[in-house]
Formats: structure tokens, sequence, C-alpha cells
């Protein structure tokens, strides 16, 4: 298999949860400028020019970072780094997935851009408040998100690695900055951080 990330982004998540499972995807940088890797055109490999993408020995191609890692959680699936297809723990996963997707990750998007202005910048932010409380008030009575490490996890820490940049202050959420404190001590998570060139 081959991940295709760029350092820091949200790619990380995948990059963790392989390590995580001990699956070692080829790891292939892509230029989030040019949208080229090895002097080739990812808009061929993935249409949408994001990372992740996640290319399979047969040849196809997997995008979207919260359907990756649960291809990755379901080629282990004695890991339990995502609950079995078609229970209700499998839903109470995609929730989770689905919320950080859209809700926090994608939120966190429009502080990256320089053309969005600091009034809309606060909006935003005042907004995110109210969806990392959520996570933080599971956060304030289990370790995890789903009560143990899941592929979730690796994805909230993933985004919210971005905060400091960004100007939002996790401090005010205590079980948030536990949260990546322990997700920081996991074998995986500094492998992968490493290997990406982030420490
Ligand atoms: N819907 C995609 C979005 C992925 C995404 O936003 N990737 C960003 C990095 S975190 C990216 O590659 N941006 C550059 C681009 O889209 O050209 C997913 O959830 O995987």
């Amino acid at each position: 298999m081959k991940l295709f990330y760029s350092p820091g982004a949200c790619s990380l998540s995948p990059h963790i949860v392989s390590r995580e499972l001990g699956l070692s995807p080829q790891l292939v940088k892509v230029d989030g400028k040019t949208h080229t890797f090895d002097g080739a055109d990812y808009y061929a490999v993935n249409p949408k020019g994001s990372v992740p993408a996640l290319q399979l020995d047969g040849g196809d191609v997997l995008t979207e970072g919260a359907v990756i890692v649960q291809y990755l959680a379901d080629q282990k699936p004695e890991s339990n780094l995502a609950p079995k297809a078609g229970t209700m723990d499998r839903y109470r996963l995609q929730e989770w997935l689905n919320f950080i997707a859209t809700d926090v990750h994608k939120q966190l998007s429009p502080l990256f851009n320089p053309l969005v202005n600091a009034e809309a910048k606060a909006s935003v932010r005042a907004r995110l408040e109210t969806r990392l409380a959520v996570a933080a008030k599971t956060l304030d009575t289990h370790e995890y998100l789903m009560g143990h490490f899941t592929v979730a996890d690796a994805y909230l820490f993933t985004v919210l690695r971005w905060a400091p940049r960004l100007e939002v202050d996790l401090a005010k959420w205590p079980s948030l900055t536990a949260f990546m404190a322990r997700m920081r001590t996991r074998a995986a998570v500094k492998a992968a951080l490493t290997a990406e060139g982030l420490e």
C-alpha cells in the first residue's frame, strides 16, 4: 500500500493509525502547493488533490481520511481500533469521525486562509469552542473518545495539533490538553511525528 501524505496535514491521522496497527504503507510525500509527488501529477492519483489517499496493492485508491482509517483498522480487526462493522459501537465511532471531519477539521480550515479576515476568523473560533466543548466533555471522564484508543483519537489529535498555530487556545479544556499529552506518549504517534519531520 502507498499512503500519500503531506507533513503535519490531516494525513497524519492514517499515518498514526498505520503505525498503531503495525502496517507499513510506503509513505509518498505530496507537495501541497504544486500537487505533485516525485515529479508526478498527484491529481492523477486523487482527482480531489487533497491528502490523504491510500493506494491499495491492487491499484484501488481510497480517499477521505475518515474512511481510510476505518479501512486500515479493518485489516486488523483484533486491534479494536475500529469496532466491528454493523455494531452500535461502530456507528458511535463513525459519529466521532464525521463530527471531527465536518465540525472540527473543516471549521479549522478557514483559519489557515490568509484571505479570511480577522472578524470572520473570530466567528469561526467562537463556533469551534462549542464543538471542542463536546469532545472535552467526553474526555473529562474518558481517556479516549470511545473509552479505549481508536482511529477517532488519531484524527482528533491530528487536527488539534494545529490549534496553537491557529490561535485556538486548548487550555480552556484541561481534558483536551491532557488528551494531547497522552497521545504524544504513544509510540506510534511519536514515530509518525518523527517520520514526518515534525519533532
Ligand atoms: N475531505 C478530505 C479533505 C482532506 C483535506 O482537507 N486535506 C488537506 C490537508 S489537511 C489538503 O490536502 N489540502 C490541499 C488541497 O486540497 O489541495 C478528507 O477528509 O480526507
